[in-house]
């Protein structure tokens, strides 16, 4: 299949006089084509990674480089006189994720695929991915985001099962999307979707629509990792249509093979992605009693197939459902659920491991940890602290199902793809080994004293800066100076990220350069980010970072040195742009808060250094470049878990003994600001800032603001910068997905 041939089929017309929308579905569907001849592993045993949340996102340019073909495309078409970086515009970005979670199932797809594997994903087909965040007055509002068209990635599959509700049937039919891996196999993510579901419900420029027509709206939103409670109920619907259909695709796939079911962990294995597919343990169970087998067995027969997957720590987002709940929307797998408990009731004597609490809520990752046979972090202090503290009496009774797999991301999209130019220059310093075997990175430290190439490094990444400019300013109307040092913080918006210590600096630097202390270099601080609808305070925080983006913009005095972006709908698309373009990444939450990040590691990959605290993946970056290139500031992780244990922590002392942070904090309500922004929510941010601060802003803004100087000043040797950049690249190769997959597949999956 060619290009030439699909069009003319098509359209019937030559590249020259296509349209870059005509070229893209050609492109997609040649790409579909060639990725579906594609071998995939047949071996027996089989994993399935199951995920609420698969952030795909674009897909067309990614499978051109895996299959080989992107150099021989980009210049047939290049010979055409068409652009195949504008062809990707047209593609819509499949935003099926909230953020680090999702996007590092769909980072573990591509490296199942690459190293032939055989493994698939199983998710849910959303109809509108993460809400489309558009600014209005300063405000973030939300709009729905379409990402479906005639022809998309989906593939139509024959498979359909009926999934019974309480009180109600739906039928769910299974999509396909081909998964390719670098120069070799691919694999496939199965979404499913409800037959019955109605796009007419949603309106154009508005998410809210009917929640109680669960026929019509269960797969037509991916759910905000922070929700009100009429959406709660619609997610335990979603989540029991996933695992439903899921189990059923497994227990149907094995049993074509030819596997027996007494023996479903020869021939599967599943990976449960946090506890949002955990009823597929119930749902096993259940599904194996109605073949037959009885309920000691197949309790047995489930306990060593599944394996769990913990992304955070944070109480408030470990999931438990009120049991009415499950009654109301699952009745059937009340009776599996009510005999698990029972189970860790007659064995334990400890009701901090029950399944069902004195409130009589089901808390899910019990069932995951006694149900399962690995229960694992995803960094190594993560892990430690689910082992030491928060799952401590789990550990106790279950040491050897407790293991780390360090998160890690796929090098195809985060280097190849979104850094051509860098990736050129590596391949040119110690060949293409590097992507296949991402340790071949290493190589680079021959080069760290090399000042010609230290110097080209330097020049890449102002090209990437460049590049970040001319796309802002066509998509954004945003100006940027390519010559300032670019500071990036991008993630979803959470208060224990820190967004809000970010933008005090930047508050604090606004008074120095207003008192005519100026930075030597100019400074550029960008911020994307999402907040969940309902999260008030975080929204109020994107807020004031928009007004302080205004107020700075306006004030001549201190916009030649100073400016904050916060971008419009941060997505992928987005990311792959902004981090190339990092000269530093902002690593900053609250010691222990963030499981492991992931961003960090493809900032580390693309020459960026961190500014951060010891938390998550932090902490081995720090270990692998040494404390010279990286910046380190703030309490650690036991002292931040002893401040909680001694409830010692009062943001209102830190403000009161320094005037600097009294300042800063009071600026937040100051005229400037009430002037452009909202008094209510900048008042509120303010309250809260000062009374309660849960994730201690004000204990590591002092340390902050002295590492964010020192990162600074040294950024002003381009030499010594450029030998911390490389040195970080160098050491990156130990965050490809492709290492945590191996790890994976010989600790936990054994395929
Ligand atoms: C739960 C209940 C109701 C609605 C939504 C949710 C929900 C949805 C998504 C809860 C959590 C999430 C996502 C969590 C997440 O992205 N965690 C991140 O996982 C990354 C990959 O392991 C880590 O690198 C990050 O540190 C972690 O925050």
């Amino acid at each position: 299949m060619n290009l030439e041939e699909i069009l003319k089929e098509r359209c019937n017309k030559s590249i020259k006089d296509c349209t870059n929308e005509e070229l893209y579905y050609a492109l997609l569907e040649m790409t579909k084509k060639m990725a579906k001849k594609k071998e995939s592993n047949k071996g027996k045993k089989k994993l399935y990674y199951i995920s609420a949340e698969f952030l795909i996102g674009k897909l067309l340019s990614n499978n051109l480089i895996n299959l080989g073909i992107y150099d021989d495309v980009k210049k047939l078409l290049e010979e055409n006189q068409k652009n195949l970086s504008e062809i990707e515009e047209i593609e819509p970005e499949p935003s099926l994720g909230n953020g680090g979670l999702g996007r590092l199932a769909a980072c573990f797809l591509d490296s199942i695929a690459t190293l032939g594997l055989n493994g698939d994903g199983v998710g849910l087909n959303y109809h509108y991915g993460l809400f489309k965040q558009v600014f209005k007055n300063n405000l973030q509002q939300e709009t729905p985001n379409p990402w479906m068209e005639k022809e998309s990635w989906l593939t139509k599959t024959d498979r359909v099962y009926t999934i019974s509700f309480g009180g109600f049937h739906l039928k769910s039919r299974m999509y396909d999307i081909d998964v390719t891996g670098y120069e070799n196999r691919t694999t496939k993510l199965h979404l499913f979707d409800v037959e019955s579901v109605d796009e007419n419900i949603v309106s154009e420029n508005n998410i809210d629509f009917d929640k109680e027509d669960i026929a019509k709206n269960l797969t037509l939103f991916l759910y905000p990792d922070d929700s009100d409670d009429a959406g709660r109920l619609l997610r335990v619907y979603q989540q029991y249509f996933m695992v439903s259909s899921g189990a059923r695709l497994i227990l149907d796939e094995v049993t074509e093979r030819g596997g027996n079911l007494h023996k479903l962990y020869d021939y599967a294995t599943i990976q449960i992605n946090d506890t949002h597919p955990t009823m597929v343990i119930p749902e096993l169970i259940r599904l194996l009693m109605e073949r037959g087998i009885l309920m000691d067995e197949a309790i047995d027969i489930v306990s060593k197939t599944c394996a769990y997957t913990n992304h955070t720590i944070l109480a408030e987002a470990l999931e438990k459902w009120p049991i009415h709940y499950l009654e109301k929307v699952v009745p059937q797998l009340m009776p599996i659920i009510y005999e698990l408990d029972n189970r860790v009731r007659e064995k334990y004597d400890d009701s901090s491991v029950y399944i069902i609490d004195a409130e009589q809520r089901v808390h899910m990752a019990h069932i995951d940890i006694h149900y399962g046979y690995s229960v694992n972090g995803v960094a190594y202090l993560h892990t430690e602290i689910l082992k030491n503290s928060e799952l401590n009496h789990f550990y106790r009774i279950y040491q050897e199902k407790f293991n780390n797999k360090t998160n890690g991301i796929t090098f195809r999209r985060w280097l190849l793809h979104c850094n051509k130019e860098l990736s050129a220059l590596m391949e040119e310093l110690i060949g293409p080994g590097f992507k296949k075997d991402a340790m071949e990175l290493e190589k680079l430290s021959d080069f760290v004293e090399d000042e010609k190439v230290l110097d080209r490094i330097l020049d890449v990444k102002t090209s990437c800066k460049r590049e970040l400019k001319d796309y802002l300013k066509k998509a954004q109307g945003i100006e940027l100076n390519e010559n300032s040092i670019f500071d990036i913080q991008i993630k979803r918006l959470h208060e224990y990220k820190r967004q809000q210590m970010n933008a005090l600096y930047v508050i604090l630097k606004y008074f120095e350069i207003k008192e005519g202390k100026l930075p030597s270099t100019p400074i550029t601080v960008l911020f994307g980010a999402k907040a969940a609808p309902a999260y008030i305070i975080a929204k109020d925080i994107i807020h004031l970072i928009l007004c302080l983006q205004q107020l700075i913009e306006q004030d001549p005095e201190v916009s030649p040195y100073l400016k904050v972006v916060m971008v419009e709908n941060y997505n992928v698309t987005l990311a792959e742009k902004l981090i190339p373009a990092a000269d530093i990444h902002e690593q900053i939450s609250l010691a222990s808060k963030e499981a492991s990040g992931t961003s960090n590691m493809k900032f580390m990959l693309n020459g960026a250094i961190a500014l951060g605290t010891m938390d998550g993946a932090n902490v081995e970056i720090a270990d692998l470049v040494g404390r010279e290139n990286i910046y380190i500031f703030g309490e650690s992780s036991d002292e931040v878990i002893e401040h909680y244990a001694k409830a010692d922590y009062v943001s209102k002392d830190f403000y009161e003994k320094d005037p600097d942070i009294k300042r800063a904090v009071d600026f937040i309500v100051s005229d400037e600001l009430l002037k452009i922004g909202q008094k209510e929510n900048l008042e509120r941010l303010y309250h809260e800032l000062l009374n309660k601060d849960w994730f201690m802003t004000l204990l590591d803004l002092k340390s902050y603001v002295q590492e964010k100087e020192r990162a600074f000043k040294e950024y002003e040797d381009r030499r010594i910068w450029a030998k911390k950049m490389l040195i970080n690249i160098s050491k990156a190769g130990f965050f490809s997905s492709d290492r945590t997959i191996r790890q994976y597949n010989d600790e936990v999956w054994k395929l």
